[in-house]
């Protein structure tokens, strides 16, 4: 029995209120993938609150509906007018629970992704649990590699080069049409024995075989979303022309997803982004799946401040996480984090915050000066 199995029964928490906050982090470097270049983080900071206790959760849509087509206006005034609603001034006796009262409502999973993974703080928090032992976790520190956005081939050489030396246990490198098997290449005979992957967002069609055939020679551990976000089919095909494994992240968005493209062979490795796919009990049923099939997942990052990668950390110790993930330290995204602790990695492994729920606090002061607005839910 898990511990989450054994405290199913456990007594209702009540959802007392809730109130969403627009946090702008500024950026040590910009982030150029192929769709674009962010410059600061942006995001929705849910906090709900049961007595005492709080639980936090970040939204991970953008701006503008560049990854997905989920936008951070579009999210939070569907949690304002019809999500919100539904569960404040209720009680959940598990996120099982809560997640059948957002069931009706399709799609937009990054906006009940907030709600699902804030209530797991919560109830892990109610129990004075670690989120990692509730959800069936096994490890107190997870391996993890670097992302590293577009730039030129030295200025990239470089950066992959030190992230290796740091001891990061795979460099992925984002790619774009014109801008890839000259740049792999380029790190790949810089490191030769680095764990090496790409990452296209969706930039390429089947009309760039000669491209796909180029990286194909170049042993990646996984080619990540190179064809269109919301297909499966075409990947399909791509993968039969490729010995590389494909890895799907914007084209897995569901537990079916996951189950479609693993039948149908178009893609061998998985990113799961907990709010890409609408929480943790659909991480952990596409994890599930994946471990049935023999197929690896690894952990996904939206550049997410403390609270979301500590959220990716927890997530991350489930078994079948059996390649670096992205969340690399947080220092490397921001000069000051909204939580007081550190998540730093050492030598390619990033330690799993202790105590309970998620295991970070807010840095409130910090958090109030990076606060573009704060809105109270359900009122
Ligand atoms: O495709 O994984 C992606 C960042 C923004 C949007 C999409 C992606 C990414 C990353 C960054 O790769 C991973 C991270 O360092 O958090
Ligand atoms: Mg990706």
């Amino acid at each position: 029995m898990t511990e989450a199995q054994e405290h199913t029964g456990a007594e209702a928490l009540h959802i007392d209120s809730a109130s969403v906050r627009l946090v702008r982090l500024p950026l040590l470097t910009p982030f150029t993938i192929s769709s674009g270049t962010a410059y600061e983080k942006v995001f929705p900071l849910l906090i709900l609150r049961s007595g005492d206790l709080e639980g936090y959760a970040e939204g991970v849509a953008d701006p503008t509906p560049d990854y997905l087509e989920e936008t951070i206006t579009g999210s939070v005034s569907l949690l304002r007018e019809t999500l919100a609603p539904s569960f404040i001034g209720r009680s959940f006796r598990n996120p099982e629970e809560l997640e059948q009262t957002l069931l009706p409502w399709r799609g937009n999973q990054m906006a009940k992704a907030m709600i699902e993974m804030a209530f797991w703080d919560l109830w892990a928090k109610s129990l004075r649990l670690p989120l990692k032992s509730l959800l069936g976790g096994v490890s107190d520190a997870v391996d993890v590699g670097v992302s590293l956005g577009i730039d030129d081939i030295p200025a990239t050489v470089d950066k992959a080069r030190h992230h290796h030396e740091l001891g990061y246990k795979r460099i992925k490198l984002k790619i774009k049409p014109g801008h890839d098997v000259a740049l792999v290449t380029a790190v790949r005979t810089a490191i030769p024995d680095a764990a090496l992957s790409v990452d296209a967002n969706a930039a390429y069609t089947l009309a760039d075989m000669r491209v796909m055939h180029g990286l194909d020679a170049l042993g990646l551990e996984y080619i990540e979303q190179p064809l269109a976000h919301d297909d499966l089919f075409d990947h399909a095909v791509l993968q039969s022309r490729i010995k590389t494994a494909i890895c799907l992240d914007e084209s897995i968005r569901s537990p079916a997803d996951a189950r479609k493209a693993i039948q149908t062979d178009a893609t061998r490795v998985i990113n799961i982004k907990v709010g890409r796919v609408g929480g943790y009990l659909a991480s952990r049923r596409i994890h599930d799946i994946c471990a049935a099939s023999s197929v690896p997942v690894w952990c996904g990052g939206m550049l997410e401040s403390g609270i979301g990668r500590a959220h990716n950390i927890h997530l991350s110790t489930l078994s079948n996480f059996r390649k670096p993930g992205d969340t690399s330290s947080a220092s490397r995204y921001f000069k000051r984090d909204i939580i007081c602790e550190k998540l730093e990695v050492e030598t390619g492994r990033m330690p799993v915050p202790a105590g309970p729920g998620i295991g970070v606090s807010l840095d409130w002061d910090y958090l109030e000066s990076v606060t573009m607005s704060t809105e109270e839910l359900g009122t």
